[in-house]
């Protein structure tokens, strides 16, 4: 207003007045000294009766002031009061505009401090007054509270009251913000806060969305950070002010606590906390993943959600607790779609979602607000692909050539180690104190091992990676959590040919021509179980044939003989014997 046309919030805002002022002020002489006692004072009284503790700034030549006052005659009447106006005087000091005793009594003041002021008629209204309103040579007193200061040359001052040790983004202009605020006047008259209204206050930075000081005094924050942002008026709401709440011409003080920031152009961040060694594999949109993650927002209040594992030592059963889902594929927010991909087994990652790639403006919950950043802490547990095979890698051979590898329907003995991708460990066969046992192909042991143990010589070891369709599947198991990678480290101990499907027994040669006979040990015609197990006993020891391996010897020729026994009456004839190897023959020649 001051540059801008006559002062409307002044006392003095009589154009005669003004004259007047000017023929009087070249009289007067020093601040504040009186005459000597019972005279006529020579200059104006001032007596400092509060004097706020702080005072940052005091009132000096050309600065803008507002400030109360009541005035009164020597006699104690009232001749004049801003508050009966309800109107504060907003005014420049020490240019002529006020009386010069006015001029002279505001210097040096500070924000809320008071004062009285004794003004002799020469540094007044002098000789002739002013009509109807102070008479010819009246000794002035005011009493006066200042409420603002500031300058033309004022810029905003910004304070930094706290700084968060870790600052990921100071903002920029363009940016989106969310943040806490109270609003003060200068003299610390509150006119608003974010706090009574349940949330922060959201915004752009430097688009006109703010008073200019304001984004100004934004720039360069951290999220967490707390200032203090004072405004000029002519950077806030100048001469009209807002509303009810802030006058005309009135500097504005910011208690600011930065709680989000982030650009609409910004895209995923990430941040590797700890890579393992050896990482080969990155995850891929279309894997399927487990993890553990802690969120939270960016002024560290959080986590809002999380689903962690036991700090250090991760118990197997607790396992079922990992965030298991397909990535890239829209089952989670887009930022964490992106964010987890190229992510490795056993990493710990840091994922800085923006709004508009989490819950945008919405939120979600009563934990996620509008506009919210997301900062999550990831550990991925193991991922895999549904068309993944096993993952065969060999640790050692035997030195001597193998001639001879493990193909499907062998007997198989072997040691195993299993653990899951993060090395809890599961189960071994060293706990049993013997190897594992199964015949390959025979759905004994999972696809995966079914697998990975085909080609292999004896004495070699292998690290084999399971994915989960060729172990536990989603479900699991007892201690192995749905949809885990499985990691085997197996030792061939030995292996066996197998038997065709089918047989309990084969010959290695022709069968004995007379095969009854030799059978029938006592010659009288029949052939009960203990001549059949003896003499199929006799043909394995030396040689002529093998049962199926992997099974009770006993059990497999007990099964033999209910076969051969067609009647069912506890011995073989030679009938008997006939029919079963007639078929026998068709049988092969069938599958011929
Ligand atoms: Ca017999
Ligand atoms: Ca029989």
């Amino acid at each position: 207003m001051f540059p801008a046309g006559p002062p409307i919030y002044s006392l003095l805002r009589l154009p005669l007045l003004q004259l007047l002022l000017l023929v009087v002020q070249a009289v007067g002489r020093g601040l504040g000294r009186a005459s000597p006692a019972g005279g006529p004072l020579e200059d104006v009284v001032i007596e400092r009766y509060h004097i706020p503790r702080a005072c940052p700034r005091e009132v000096q030549m050309g600065d803008f002031v507002r400030y109360h006052y009541n005035g009164t005659f020597e006699d104690g009447k009232k001749f004049d009061s801003s508050y009966d106006r309800n109107t504060l005087v907003a005014i420049v000091v020490g240019v002529g505009r006020l009386i010069t005793g006015m001029d002279r009594g505001l210097m040096g003041m500070c924000v809320n401090e008071r004062r009285r002021l004794i003004v002799p008629p020469h540094l007044g209204y002098g000789s002739i007054g002013l009509a109807g309103l102070i008479p010819p040579d009246a000794t002035l007193y005011f009493d006066v509270v200042l409420l603002d200061v500031w300058n033309k040359e004022d810029t905003v001052q910004v304070s930094i009251l706290l700084r968060p040790p870790h600052c990921p983004r100071m903002i920029q202009d363009g940016d989106f913000v969310r943040y806490h605020y109270n609003g003060t006047l200068l003299d610390g008259t509150s006119f608003d806060t974010s706090y009574s209204r349940g949330g922060t206050y959201d915004t752009y930075v430097g688009s006109g969305w703010l008073i200019k000081g304001m984004d100004q005094g934004l720039l360069g924050m951290c999220p967490g950070e707390r200032r203090k942002i004072i405004i000029p008026p002519f950077l806030a709401y100048g001469e009209k002010g807002y509303g009810t709440v802030i006058p005309p011409q009135a500097s504005l003080v910011f208690h600011v606590l930065l709680i989000d920031v982030h650009n609409p152009k910004d895209t995923v961040q990430l941040e590797t906390l700890e890579l393992p060694l050896g990482c080969v594999r990155r995850a891929v949109a279309g894997d399927f993943m487990r993890y553990h993650y802690n969120g939270s927002l960016m002024d560290g209040e959080g986590p809002f959600d999380s689903l962690p594992g036991p700090p250090a030592l991760y118990c197997s059963y607790s396992r079922n607790h990992t965030y298991n889902t397909y990535i890239g594929q829209g089952y989670i927010i887009p930022g964490m779609d992106q964010g987890l991909q190229g992510a490795c087994v056993g990493e710990r990652r840091r994922i800085t979602i923006p709004p508009h790639l989490a819950y945008g403006e919405n939120g979600t919950g009563d934990k996620i607000p509008g506009s919210a950043v997301l900062i999550f802490n990831v550990h991925v547990i193991d991922f895999h692909n549904p068309a993944d095979v096993v993952e065969i890698k060999t640790l050692s051979r035997p030195s001597e050539t193998c001639n001879e590898t493990t193909k499907l329907g062998d007997f198989v003995r072997y040691h195993y180690n299993c653990s899951l991708l993060d090395g809890t460990q599961l189960f071994t066969s060293h706990d049993y104190g013997a190897p594992q046992e199964a015949t390959l192909g025979a759905n004994k042991v999972i696809e995966g091992l079914d697998m990975g143990l085909q080609g292999m010589c004896v004495g070699e070891r292998r690290q084999l990676i399971v994915p989960p369709h060729l172990a536990h599947g989603e479900n699991g198991a007892r201690g192995v959590p749905g949809s885990a990678v499985l990691q085997f480290e197996v030792e061939l101990v030995s292996r066996e040919d197998g038997l065709p499907t089918g047989y309990l027994f084969v010959w290695h040669e022709d069968p004995p021509a007379n095969l009854f006979e030799d059978m029938d040990l006592n010659k009288d015609g029949e052939v009960p179980p203990e001549e059949f197990s003896t003499f199929i006993k006799a043909q394995v020891s030396e040689g002529k044939g093998r049962l199926m391996p992997g099974q009770d010897p006993e059990k497999t020729i007990g099964d033999m003989f209910q076969n051969q026994d067609r009647n069912q009456d506890g011995k073989i004839t030679v009938e008997e014997l006939k029919l079963k190897s007639d078929e026998d023959e068709e049988r092969v020649h069938e599958e011929l």
